[in-house]
C-alpha cells in the first residue's frame, strides 16, 4: 500500500506547533470578525489539539484530500467549523483572504461544516453522530488492510447523547485500537455550564473498555505527548479527555462567561487581536 510520508512523525517542534496553534487563533478572530460573531470561544479554546492534530500526527497531504491512505480528522461539532478553518487555511488550503467570508452567504466557510468546503470529512451539524462515523470508517479501514487511523473530535455536551454510548460500545467491541476520540471537555454547553453531570468523564470511557489519558488540552507537549502513547495502543480504541478553556489566549474572552457564540462590537474584534498578540 501507499504510504503518505514523515510517519510515524519525526520529534515533535512544540515551540513550532504552539507557533501554528497561534496562528490558527489568529485565523480565528479574524473569521469573526468578518460577521462580527461566531463559535469563537471553543474553537481558541480546541486551537492547540487542532495544531498538533494537522501539523504533527495526522498522516495527510494537502496536496491530496482524498488519498485513500490519508489518515481522517472528523470534528463531530460541526459548530466548531472556525477551528477546521482556521487549521486548514493555515495548511495553506484556503487563501488567508477568504477568511472574512465566514458565515456569509455562498461562502465555503460556513459557521457549521458542509461537506463541499475541501478538507471536511464529515458533517457535524445535529450533534452526537461524528463517534459513530468514526467508528464505521475505522472498522471498514480496517477491513480494506489500510494503517490509516480516525481521529474523532466531540464535545461534553455530546456525552448526555446515547448514540455517543453506542458508537464507544461498538469501538470497543471491534476493538478498533486505529480510533482515537478526541474529547473536549471544555465545561460549557450553549446556554451556560453543563447540563448533565457528565463525571467522572475517563472513568466511564474506561468502562466502555478504551485506554483513556485525561490532559490540560492547552498543554502543547501533554497534547503530543497523549498523541504519541495513543499510536502506541493495540487490540481497543483510545480517548483523551481534554480539559480545554474557552476563549483560551485572548484573556478577554477567557473571563467571558457565555462564551459558546460570540458576538462583538468590529473595533472590539481589532482590540481581541491585539491582545493574542501580547500573549506569549
Ligand atoms: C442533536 C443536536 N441537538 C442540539 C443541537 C443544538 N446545539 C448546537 S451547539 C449546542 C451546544 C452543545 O454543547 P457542546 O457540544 O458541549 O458545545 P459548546 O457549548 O462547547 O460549543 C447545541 C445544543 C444540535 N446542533 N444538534
Amino acid at each position: 500500500m501507499t504510504r503518505i510520508p514523515n510517519h510515524p512523525p519525526a520529534k515533535a517542534d512544540i515551540a513550532a506547533l504552539k507557533a501554528r496553534a497561534k496562528h490558527m487563533r489568529n485565523h480565528m478572530l479574524v473569521m469573526a470578525r468578518g460577521p462580527g460573531q461566531g463559535y469563537i470561544g471553543q474553537g481558541l479554546g480546541i486551537a492547540d489539539v487542532l495544531a498538533a492534530i494537522y501539523f504533527h500526527e495526522l498522516r495527510w497531504s494537502p496536496e491530496n484530500l482524498t488519498d485513500p491512505n490519508r489518515d481522517r480528522f472528523l470534528l463531530s461539532t460541526g459548530h466548531y467549523s472556525i477551528a477546521l478553518w482556521a487549521a486548514l487555511a493555515e495548511a495553506g488550503i484556503f487563501p488567508l483572504e477568504e477568511l472574512p467570508t465566514y458565515g456569509a452567504d455562498d461562502s465555503r466557510l460556513q459557521m457549521s461544516t458542509l461537506d463541499t468546503t475541501p478538507g471536511v470529512e464529515i458533517i457535524g451539524g445535529s450533534l452526537g453522530h461524528g463517534l459513530g462515523q468514526g467508528v464505521g470508517m475505522a472498522l471498514g479501514l480496517r477491513l480494506q488492510n489500510s494503517s490509516a487511523r480516525i481521529f474523532c473530535e466531540l464535545s461534553d455536551g455530546e456525552l448526555q447523547e446515547g448514540s455517543t454510548w453506542e458508537a464507544a460500545m461498538a469501538g470497543s467491541n471491534f476493538r478498533l485500537d486505529n480510533l482515537v476520540a478526541l474529547i473536549d471537555c471544555n465545561g460549557i454547553q450553549a446556554d451556560g455550564a453543563i447540563v448533565i453531570d457528565i463525571e467522572p468523564v475517563a472513568d466511564k470511557w474506561r468502562a466502555f473498555g478504551w485506554q483513556v489519558q485525561e490532559i490540560d488540552g492547552n498543554d502543547m507537549a501533554a497534547v503530543v505527548a497523549a498523541l504519541e502513547q495513543a499510536r502506541a495502543t493495540e487490540g481497543r480504541p483510545h480517548a483523551i479527555v481534554l480539559r480545554t478553556k474557552p476563549g483560551k489566549g485572548v484573556p478577554t474572552l477567557e473571563q467571558r462567561e457565555k462564551a459558546h457564540f460570540v458576538r462583538v462590537e468590529p473595533e472590539e474584534w481589532d482590540a481581541l487581536i491585539l491582545e493574542l498578540e501580547g500573549q506569549p
